[in-house]
């Protein structure tokens, strides 16, 4: 049986590659930061129902020797380091703390695998957001980057870390450069769920606007349960690598507004409202993904367009809402 090490596993990725992972046979280990506050989120992995099925170990990717105390004790074969500050948004109000955890624990995490468990096949979640102000219209692995939030340059060290520990030190390592992609797990702070939430309120009666920033960006938009299949494929092949992994359109915010109202049979007309403390210190404008490399050497291609995710999303959300009601 196969051992898997999760970061982030509580987070919307780590619950569907978990679940994955679970169905495949591979025994799931999730790292998790324990708070005085709060008990763990497993929301997303009682929702899956594998919450009792993953083994959850506590750990920071702030704490390198957490790290290797828990790859020591659990020896993987594969890591899948998923664990970020994830909100792009978040990253003006708390740079440091993105560039800690978001670049900094990815050294952590490289480390900890090059000195405890140097075969282990290791995952690095990179990011879009890193071509930022795009220099082609179509995004893929050789396109240089140009990062637009401290998040975004955060995630650039992470890919280049992962890269150099590849080239020097011969670590089974892969860098998936991930476009958007949702789900009904998504949190509510991201732009679709934000959507699909609200929508479900309004149609409720339990809301009667919806706040946003900038409509006129655009993103290349698929679902989570096909870009964690993405993520397995890669760490399957000999020889590690970097994969774009997008669905080859993108969809403007508004259009994905009015998908979502569209849904219901309301007017987003009569419930939008623009908020300009919403808009971003600099915008991604536009992303668009081409994803050959992984649809040749991967086989991976997608499978759900952005209409069913999001009417999927809105379903999940009414059906939430009413169950929570009753
Ligand atoms: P993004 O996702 O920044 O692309 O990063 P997000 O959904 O937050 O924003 C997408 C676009 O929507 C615009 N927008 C709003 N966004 C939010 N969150 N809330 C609003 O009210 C709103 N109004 C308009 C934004 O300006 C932006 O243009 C996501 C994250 O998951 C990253 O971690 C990941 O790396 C990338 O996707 C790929």
């Amino acid at each position: 049986m196969k051992t898997a090490f999760i970061t982030g596993i509580t987070g919307q990725d780590g619950a569907y590659i978990a679940q994955l992972l679970l169905q495949k046979g591979y025994r799931v280990i999730g790292l998790v930061r324990r708070s005085s506050t709060q008990d763990i989120n497993d929301t997303r992995l009682k929702w899956l129902g594998i919450s009792n099925d993953v083994e959850l170990v506590d750990g920071d990717l702030a704490d390198p020797s957490s790290l290797i105390r828990l790859l020591q004790k659990e020896q993987p074969d594969e890591i899948y380091n998923l664990g970020a500050q994830s909100f792009v948004g978040s990253s003006w109000h708390q740079p440091m703390l993105t560039a800690q955890i978001t670049a900094m624990g990815v050294l952590n995490m490289l480390e900890a695998v090059r000195l405890v468990c140097p075969t282990a096949r290791f995952y690095q979640a990179s990011s879009s957001e890193m071509f930022g102000l795009i220099r082609e219209p179509m995004q893929k692995e050789t396109t240089p980057f140009y990062p637009r939030s401290p998040y975004a340059v955060a995630k650039l060290y992470g890919h280049w870390i992962t890269i150099n520990y590849r080239e020097s030190f011969g670590l089974h390592a892969s860098s998936g450069i991930l476009f958007n992609h949702e789900s009904p797990l998504r949190g509510r702070e991201f732009v679709t769920r934000k959507v699909t939430d609200s929508v479900a309120r309004i149609k409720l009666g339990l809301s009667n606007e919806l706040k946003l920033g900038n409509l006129d960006a655009t993103r290349d938009w698929g679902h989570a349960r096909d870009y964690v299949r993405a993520m397995w494929m890669m760490l399957q092949q000999d020889e590690p690598d970097d994969y774009v992994v997008a669905t080859g359109r993108t969809v403007s915010i508004r259009d994905m507004v009015n998908v979502a109202f569209a849904h219901v049979g309301l007017n987003p007309d009569d419930y939008v409202k623009i908020d300009p403390a919403l808009f971003r210190p600099a915008e991604v404008d536009v992303l668009l993904g081409d994803a050959s490399r992984a649809q040749e050497k991967l086989g991976w291609t997608p499978t759900v367009t952005l209409e069913e995710m999001i009417r999927e999303m809105v379903d999940a959300d009414l059906a939430r809402l009413a169950s929570a009601a009753a």
